[in-house]
Formats: structure tokens, sequence, C-alpha cells
């Protein structure tokens, strides 16, 4: 699309206040004091406006968590980083957010004369991002650390997420309970809830094939997407997984453990090694009816769960552990 035929719109959240405990004084890290953000993303919501559908564009809602969760997270010394944080925090979130800018207040900052704010201004744009992946990677593990560790000491705001974990091969309800406890064990994430464990029928690949278990979990993290998947192969790999046809895996074959990103707040990812939404989590009756036992009303790309679950072939075949034959 030309950038004549695409209109800049924009998206405004100004004045979120929350309590954060930004600054380079030891008092204010103790103490605490009040911020002020204002956001403005440049979206194109031209389908959205026609369609009146919130799928169609980006919720302010997750973005007004985001920064919410910014202000109140980990404190950084300056107002420029927290601004600098957010506005990468955000571009990531969604990548039809073609640009923002994100204005930090802290008008208590400690000053001995009467003022009334003093405020920084990130303005941000998607090729920052891919100019700067040093600046990127700034929160993130350094070479050599344990995934999840934040040298930086600055983790960004928390994202929700949702897995999907399979297996149907040696002890699934030992590796699925295992593979819990190693993302609880991980720095920067916390699993927020658990679905129930479902007994399966395979969908795909050979037919032979146990049954599988599969159980979905909601976490809160501020690891990347990237990090995220890098961590849940690195479990996947401690169950001694096989990954790729040269190892002897059949693509949708038995399978040790199986760990999927389904969702990752509203981030819409398309790389090679990451998709999100996972591109065949809304057929799958696997994922779909445990995540609506762990949470009704969870919806994915704007549609609610309980609905496409209903939808896919394989929904009556989904039962909960403890009830199947
Ligand atoms: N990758 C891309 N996007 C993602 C994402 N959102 N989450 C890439 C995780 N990985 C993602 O994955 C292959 C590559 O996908 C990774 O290297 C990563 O970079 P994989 O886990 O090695 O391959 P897979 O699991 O065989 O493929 P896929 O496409 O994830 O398969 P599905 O859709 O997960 O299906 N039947 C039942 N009843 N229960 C199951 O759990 N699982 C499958 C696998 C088939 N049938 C099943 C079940
Ligand atoms: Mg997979």
């Amino acid at each position: 699309m030309s950038s004549r035929s695409r209109p800049r719109d924009s998206i405004r959240l100004t004045g979120l206040t929350a309590t954060g405990h930004h600054g380079v004084f030891d008092f204010e890290k103790r103490e605490g004091q009040t911020f002020r953000v204002d956001v403005e993303l440049t979206v194109d919501f031209r389908a959205a406006g026609r369609s009146d559908d919130l799928a169609d564009t980006v919720s302010y809602v997750e973005i007004a968590e985001l920064v919410q969760a910014g202000i109140t997270g980990a404190p950084f010394d300056l107002i420029e980083a927290l601004a600098e944080h957010l506005a990468r925090a955000i571009l990531r979130s969604d990548e039809r957010i073609a640009a923002t800018e994100v204005t930090v207040h802290k008008p208590q900052a400690p000053l001995p004369q009467s003022f009334q704010d003093v405020s920084v201004t990130a303005r941000r744009d998607r090729a920052d991002l891919l100019a700067d992946p040093a600046a990127e990677l700034a929160p993130n593990p350094a070479a050599g650390q344990t995934p999840g560790q934040d040298p930086a000491g600055a983790p960004g705001p928390e994202v929700a997420a949702v897995l999907a974990l399979g297996s149907n091969l040696g002890e699934s309800a030992v590796t699925l309970a295992s593979a819990v406890t190693a993302l609880e064990g991980t720095q920067r994430v916390r699993v927020l809830k658990q679905s129930p464990v479902a007994r399966t029928s395979p969908v795909g690949g050979p037919a032979d094939q146990p049954d599988f278990l599969n159980q979905v979990i909601e976490i809160a993290t501020t690891l990347s997407p990237q990090e995220l998947l890098r961590r849940t192969q690195a479990i996947e790999a401690e169950h001694h997984r096989a990954r790729g046809a040269e190892n002897g895996e059949i693509r949708w074959g038995p399978r040790t453990l199986d760990i999927d990103i389904i969702s990752y707040g509203q981030a819409r990812i398309s790389s090679e090694t990451l998709q999100v939404p996972h591109p065949r989590a809304a057929q799958r009756g696997f994922v779909l009816v445990p995540w609506t036992w762990m949470d009704p009303q969870a919806h994915l790309a704007g549609r609610p769960v309980a609905e496409l679950a209903r939808d896919t072939a394989d929904f009556d075949t989904v039962q909960p552990l403890e009830h199947a034959p």
C-alpha cells in the first residue's frame, strides 16, 4: 500500500495514571510516586471503521494494561528509559501499530522549584525496532545467562500469553506436570491459570498413534515472544523431544512434549520461526476445549473460544482426563 493511500489514523490514550518507583534517588525507589502516561498509536483502522469489529483494530484495553504494568513494574532510573521501554513494548505487542508516541509525566519529580510537570516524549516506529536491535534486546538475557534472567534488572511490562501443551509418548501426565513446573521456575514467567488435563484423539498424523494428553495454561511474562519460544523449546528438549525429520520426528506424529504459543497479548507475529496467534489453534478442539475449561470467557483473535471450539472436528473426542475411559 502506498503511503498516499494509507491514512494516518491514530488511537490516543491519555492521562493513564499509576504509582511507580522510577527515579535515581533511593527514596523514589522506596516510596514511589505518581506517573502519568499519554500514548498515541498510528494504526490504519479503515477495516474496523467499516466492519465495526474489535478484531480489526488494536484494543486500547490491552495497551492500557501494558502501560499500567510498565509504570508499576520494575523501576528505571530515568523516565526516558520508561518511555523508550513502553514505546518498544507497544510496537512489539501488535504489528498493526505502525508508530507510537509515548509521553511519560512525572509531576512529583523531586525539584526544589515550584513547577507543574516534567515530561519526556519518545516517538518510535517499526523501523526503530529493526534499526536498533541492541536496544530491543536491552531487557533480554545476556549471552551465557539462563533464559529469563534480566541483566538490566528491569523487565518490561507483563503480557498475558496462552500456551498449549501436548504429549502422547511416555508418562504424559508426568511430562505435562513437569513442563508446568519448569515454566513456574522460569524467571520473568508467572503461571496464572492451568486447565484440567484432557485426553484427546490424535488429529492429523499417523492414525495408529496413542491418544494425547493436552493442557492449556495462561502465563504473564516479560519475555519477548522469541525468548518465550526459546524457553518453551528448551523445555521440550529437556523432555527428550526429538525435533525434525532427521531426528526421526514425524509431522504431527507422537511426541513426548509439544508446547505451542497460542497467543501473546494481542500480538500478531508472522516470522519464519513464530506465528502468533498459532495458525491452527482455531481449528483444534484439543487446544480450544481445555482453554474454555480454564477460561470460559476466553477470546482468540476477537472470537469467543467456546464458539470456535464447538465447530472443531475433534470437539467430541476431548474429555477431562479423570472422566476418560
Ligand atoms: N512455530 C511457529 N509458530 C509457533 C508457535 N506459535 N508456537 C514454529 C510454537 N512453535 C511455533 O513446531 C515447528 C516449528 O513451529 C517450531 O520450530 C517453531 O519455530 P513443532 O512444535 O516442532 O512442530 P509441530 O508441533 O509438529 O507442529 P505444529 O504445527 O505446532 O503442530 P500442531 O498444530 O501443534 O500439531 N492431536 C492431539 N489430539 N493433540 C495434540 O497435541 N498435536 C499435534 C501437533 C497434532 N495432533 C495432535 C496434537
Ligand atoms: Mg508445536
